[in-house]
């Protein structure tokens, strides 16, 4: 009997921890279920509704007759090139290259500034390139410093431990100033208030292709205000906060995190790997770099901006100047080394409906190391024997000038890259599929983008 009853009480006993096991199996199940159940909804309610139709297509897909355009009247826009007098060369190249392939015809006026006093010779032998206007300006000091809140031995400080650390070009303060130059000043300049629009220049980038209309003219009715053509992922050492001080700007101003504004997000790419709501909140309040204080991560996307056709309305008016503001307090242009390319990236996503973002896709452009190139579009779509397109300055080459002409291209006499010349670009096209995934109807599906086949530009194919 004694038996019987010890042997029951060991049996209850083993009983309760078991009984305790199973509860906390299943508290345990339940909270990672509640926590996968939560992630998928917050990349549902991330995720970026595909418009109707593509709000971004090509404006044009083969030669024109520029003759035919430059008859219209010009927009008020100028090219621009801020350069260094060291850069002579290299920007005399560029202006004959833009000259050739675009500016005999249409003859806009080109804005040069520098933070230096111009030497002659500069202006001397760029005066003789342009077909237009040549203007030469000289950047006040206070545009080309560091912001009245930022002590310089501070900023120099921490400069010296970005070139320590290998930030890239962290070490170098005139960098820096350009970076904040472009984030803000450059677009107050008054050798540039005359203008409505302008196209960035740097010394040393190459037009591959002809441009046989007016893009500004293309811009206006389009009503587009940003024009890019290369996407990559930006440096991650360089910026580690910038997403977070923008974000913090949107919820101070009540800005909504429009679908646009998502396509910059994490959570747009990998919705199978989400972190649930207290993992998220932890790394965001932990200051994780390139995090909202809300937890959502930038994919670091950005376009490259050496190159932009846009509205300097835009860049001008009160709703970006008020963000480089902010963003210039955070005095994260010398404390990291914000770059003005995310700064305008993130800027217009934020700022500007997906709509108003053109993708310059027919337009050939190299800057080292990168590049894209459209193609020819087949036959008649060159203009063969267009005298304006086999003569004039710099075209020398005439008729026989350009790359293999292929199905689906949309370049006017471009000269690709790749041994056939029909290579599209040398990146990958990842960065540029998802920043324009809330203007393109059709979306990559799983298996392309596992195959690394993205297309070349929202309607034209890879
Ligand atoms: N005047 C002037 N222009 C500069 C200076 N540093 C950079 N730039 C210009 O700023 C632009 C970007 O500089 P770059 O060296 O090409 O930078 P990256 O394209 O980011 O490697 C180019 O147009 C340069 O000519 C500077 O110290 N003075
Ligand atoms: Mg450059």
């Amino acid at each position: 009997m004694q038996l019987l009853v010890l042997a029951g009480a060991l049996v209850r006993r083993a009983r309760r921890p078991s009984r305790r096991l199973g509860l906390l199996f299943k508290g345990t199940a339940l909270v990672a279920l509640l926590c996968v159940f939560e992630a998928l909804l917050h990349a549902h309610l991330h995720g970026i509704p595909r418009p109707p139709r593509d709000l971004d297509e090509p404006f044009a897909r083969h030669c024109q007759d520029p003759r035919i355009a430059a008859q219209r009247p010009r927009e008020k826009a100028a090219l621009v090139m801020l350069a260094r007098n060291s850069e002579l060369d290299e920007a005399r190249k560029t202006i004959q290259n833009i000259e050739a392939q675009f500016n005999q015809w249409f003859n806009y006026p080109v804005v040069f500034l520098n933070n230096e006093p111009w030497d002659p010779a500069f202006v001397r032998e760029l005066n003789a390139s342009v077909s237009g206007q040549a203007i030469f300006d000289t950047i006040p000091a206070k545009d080309w410093f560091f912001p009245p809140g930022v002590s310089p031995d501070k900023a120099r400080e921490s400069m010296a431990q970005q070139a320590a650390s290998g930030v890239y070009k962290g070490g170098l303060e005139s960098y820096h100033h350009m970076c904040r130059f472009y984030s803000g000043a450059f677009y107050t300049q008054p050798a540039l208030a005359p203008y409505k629009w302008y196209w960035r220049l740097e010394p040393g980038v190459r037009y591959t292709c002809a441009v046989t209309y007016d893009p500004f003219a293309a811009m206006a009715s389009h009503g587009k205000t940003y024009g890019y053509t290369v996407a990559l992922w930006e440096e991650p050492a360089t910026c580690p906060s910038l997403f977070r001080e923008v974000d913090a700007y949107r919820e101070a101003n009540h800005l909504p995190a429009t679908p646009h504004f998502n396509t910059l997000l994490e959570t747009a790419d990998r919705p199978w790997y989400q972190r649930p709501w207290p993992v998220r909140k932890l790394l965001g309040l932990l200051g994780r770099p390139h995090t909202s204080r809300a937890g959502e991560r930038w994919n670091l996307c950005h376009y490259w901006s050496n190159f932009e056709i846009a509205s300097l309305d835009f860049f001008r008016g009160a709703a970006y100047q008020s963000l480089f503001a902010h963003l210039d307090r955070r005095g994260g242009f010398y404390a990291e080394r914000w770059g003005d390319a995310p700064v305008h990236s993130l800027a217009v996503h934020l700022l500007l409906p997906p709509a108003q973002l053109h993708h310059f896709s027919d337009f050939g452009y190299h800057h080292h190391p990168f590049w894209q190139c459209p193609g020819n579009a087949p036959g008649e779509g060159q203009l063969p024997g267009n005298e304006a397109l086999d003569g004039g300055p710099g075209r020398e080459q005439g008729a026989a000038g350009w790359t293999r002409e292929s199905e689906g291209a949309i370049g006017c006499r471009c000269r690709c890259g790749g041994e056939d010349g029909t290579w599209r670009r040398n990146n990958r096209g990842i960065c540029l599929e998802r920043m324009q995934r809330a203007a393109a109807a059709t979306r990559v599906g799983w298996w392309e983008r596992w195959r690394g086949r993205y297309p070349y530009s929202i309607g034209v194919p890879g």
